[in-house]
């Protein structure tokens, strides 16, 4: 028969766990049993929204008194790596959210205590399970455009995201570690290990405290080169927010990824049109819909890791390198010149 359900908790009721809920109520073989949330209001709100009765307020609580086969870190970073470590002092495998940390030692610290413990730890980080992005790596797989020698990767958008998240608007850093995070680590899916970058950023919102356009420019082990550019200060007739932009050339032809998910593919043959549009799943909303389609895809993908023992695409060991490339884009950007990367992480 079926394997019993796999026993999940969530630690976070905010503004972005509501996606990780709505998607596990849509895998098939997975029960949340128990949610922790520090705020009294947001736990009891969580718990009658989503029929969960098993509610606690303190994650150690939670941890001695429920048996679980996974548990989802939602809360924003301060608190990742102790709900980390104390996911693997109790053998529990465990997703959280990016920024896995805030330095790399901290990161590396998370991922070693996964390990030492024996659990597998798969860092949230979505993005390059979105369905355009999927749609661009998989025609990049094929080799239908040569060995790519240049990448641009462009985010900017006007919208309100401190309405929603207003902790974004407080935080000393901002763009490149919430939002730059996931372009780099789309960059590093494309176009593999980073060995330099080289960073500049701004910020222009008089009302936030971290830096909100940034601009970077990677070099790539395996030859090719890519720009990464992002911001939240943008305003456009038409704002394509949560859109990223992607143009990639190779030898044979070109990807061009542009607002209103249509991707042009062209090679020796000719050019085409295709519409990589996410679906929109029934507790989607626009525009966050492609976001919220790919916290469906890699929640899925780590229930298919959890049972057949496979290393989840964006695990903790995976993820160091994308923390590596956060450090050194601040770092290029206080100081101006390269950050080299060959002996990282
Ligand atoms: P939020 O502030 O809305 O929610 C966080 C919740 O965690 C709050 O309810 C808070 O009370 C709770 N919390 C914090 N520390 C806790 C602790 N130690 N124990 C129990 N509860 C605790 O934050 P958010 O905007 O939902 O962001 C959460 C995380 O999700 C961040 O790391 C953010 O970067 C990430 N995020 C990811 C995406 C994505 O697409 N992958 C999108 C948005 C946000
Ligand atoms: O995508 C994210 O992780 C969001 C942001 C608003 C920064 O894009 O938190």
């Amino acid at each position: 028969g079926p394997p019993a359900p796999l026993r999940g908790a969530v630690v976070g009721c905010g503004f972005f766990a509501m996606n990780q809920l709505h998607a596990w109520r849509d895998i098939a073989g997975v029960e949340i049993a128990a949610i922790c949330d520090r705020d009294p209001d947001r736990l009891s709100a969580t718990g009658e929204g989503f029929g969960i009765a098993r509610r606690y307020r303190d994650a150690a609580e939670m941890f001695a008194a429920e048996r679980l086969d996974f548990v989802d870190i939602a809360t924003t970073v301060e608190s990742h790596r102790p709900l980390v470590e104390l996911a693997a002092r109790h053998r529990v495998p465990v997703i959280c959210q990016k920024p896995l940390a805030k330095t790399l030692p901290d990161a590396r610290a998370m991922v070693d205590a996964c390990a030492e413990a024996g659990v597998p730890l798969m860092v949230h980080e979505n993005f390059r399970w979105q369905a355009p992005i999927r749609a661009v790596a998989a025609v990049l797989a094929t080799g239908r455009i040569g060995r790519p020698f240049f990448g641009r990767l462009s985010f900017r958008s006007g919208y309100d995201v401190f309405k929603g998240q207003p902790h974004l608007a407080t935080g000393e850093r901002f763009i490149i570690q919430e939002l730059g995070i996931h372009m780099l680590d789309i960059a590093r899916h494309l176009f593999g290990d980073v060995s330099g970058l080289t960073a500049r950023s701004t910020r222009i919102n008089p009302a936030i405290r971290g830096e909100d356009a940034v601009t970077m420019l990677l070099d790539h082990a395996g030859g090719a080169m890519s720009v990464v550019d992002c911001s939240y200060a943008t305003r456009r007739a038409v704002d394509s927010f949560p859109e990223t932009s992607l143009e990639i050339d190779g030898a044979f032809g070109s990807i061009h990824l542009m607002p209103g998910y249509r991707m042009v593919v062209t090679d020796r043959t000719g050019s085409e049109t295709v519409d990589v549009s996410p679906p929109l799943l029934p507790w989607a909303a626009r525009p966050w819909h492609s976001v919220q389609e790919s916290v469906l895809a890699i929640q899925s993908h780590w229930v298919d890791c959890l049972r057949s023992g496979c290393e989840p695409a964006t695990s903790g060991r995976d993820n160091l390198a994308t923390v590596a490339l956060v450090e050194a884009a601040y770092e290029s950007a206080a100081a101006g010149g390269p950050v080299f990367l060959h002996a990282r992480p």
